[in-house]
């Protein structure tokens, strides 16, 4: 099979039915909240597009993302729509290594230039250029180099996306997000830690229909995947509203499948599609395996408060709390988002840049 053949006939070659390519368009059209009559034309723009170069680049992380791609259900469309994809370079996945690595990547910049396809995952670490390099080559002057040729640049995970763990206080990295090294080209936010599988492929699906990325929200996020809390879709949100929660993971409530906010859920202030796609081929997601969302795909979310705080107590008895979830479940939910807003705030505030002189001193 020819390099820029046709999605499709990759695909066919793949013996993927023209039925099951149909249903994954239905599905991409609804997971990205168009109207399904877009599926006819995400199903042509697919047929048409040309396999795209994708360089992927990886910091500083802990390979969870490459790790949640890697397992989504094989065989799915979405996996062979990312085979199908030219991958270029991906120093987990590539077989090459050292010098022809470096060349493979060099190769595909040069013959793909202003259309390739960035994928990064993992922070960018500005407290010292030697804390992590590729190569030999610090993370931010790849990240720079690569990015100038790049159509578009596709941050995945929380670190690439808010800095994640490695950004967590004290940051002794100087841990930064994509955003905050390229401004001049398009980026989009796809975080979680790690994110959902599905939604990776959602937004590449997305980009080669469209030659363009989603509409985003303000950080950066595609709407689609993002627009509602997990706390809107989750099915446990009844007994929010009837003030029933578990105290314990092991209480009779626990047992009932009462809701998990006063044992730190996050599921309120945490924005992500767990609840709706679920996780392992749409199986299960945290909060149906009964335990809280840690709100991993919301920035500073390692320094929230710790993962088992509820991010605000009802602060009354448990028969007042039936009045308070009939009578103020949503208000609760925005005095939560503000409580957890001034958090942030007060976390942003607390993260200052640590040298590696400052930990000498500490010793
Ligand atoms: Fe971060 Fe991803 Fe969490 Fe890990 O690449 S978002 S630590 S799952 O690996 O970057």
């Amino acid at each position: 099979m020819k390099k820029d053949a046709p999605l499709i006939e990759l695909l066919r070659e793949y013996g993927v039915s023209r039925r099951g390519f149909l249903k994954f368009c239905s599905i991409t059209a609804s997971l990205m909240a168009l109207p399904p009559t877009m599926a006819p034309a995400i199903a042509r723009a697919l047929e048409q597009a040309r396999r795209p170069s994708v360089i992927w680049l990886s910091f500083q992380e802990c390979t969870g993302c490459t790790e949640s791609l890697t397992r989504s259900h094989s065989p799915t469309v979405e996996g062979l729509i990312l085979d199908v994809v030219s991958l270029d370079y991906h120093h987990t996945l590539q077989a090459a290594s050292g010098t022809a690595a470096e060349e493979a990547r060099e190769i595909a910049m040069k013959e793909n230039w202003g259309k390739y396809l960035l994928v990064v995952d993992g922070s960018i670490p500005l407290g010292n250029p030697g804390f992590s390099t590729i190569a030999g080559i610090p993370n931010v002057e790849m990240l720079k180099e690569v990015a100038e040729g790049a159509a578009a640049i596709i941050a995945v995970g929380t670190c690439a996306a808010y800095g994640g763990l490695p950004h967590a206080a004290p940051n002794p990295t100087g841990a930064v997000p994509v955003a905050e090294i390229v401004k001049e080209k398009p980026v989009v936010n796809v975080p979680g830690c790690p994110p959902i599988p599905v939604v990776i492929t959602g937004v590449l699906a997305h980009f080669l229909t469209f030659g363009r990325l989603p509409e985003l929200d303000g950080l950066g996020r595609p709407l689609a995947f993002y627009g509602n809390s997990i706390h809107d879709r989750c099915y446990r949100r009844p007994f929010y509203e009837r003030g029933q929660f578990a105290e314990t993971f092991d209480d009779e409530g626990a047992r009932k499948g009462w809701c998990l906010f006063r044992l730190g859920c996050k599921g309120p202030i945490t924005r992500n599609a767990c609840a709706t796609t679920k996780w392992n081929n749409g199986t299960s997601f945290p909060i149906e395996s009964g335990h809280g969302c840690l709100g991993c795909s919301e920035p500073d979310f390692w320094d929230m408060g710790g993962f088992y705080n509820a991010v605000s107590e009802p602060a009354m008895e448990s028969g007042t709390a039936v009045a308070w979830g009939l009578a103020g479940g949503a208000l609760a939910g925005a005095a939560a988002g503000l409580l957890n807003r001034r958090e942030r705030k007060a976390a942003r505030a607390s993260h200052q840049r640590v040298t590696v002189d400052d930990l000498k001193r500490e010793e």
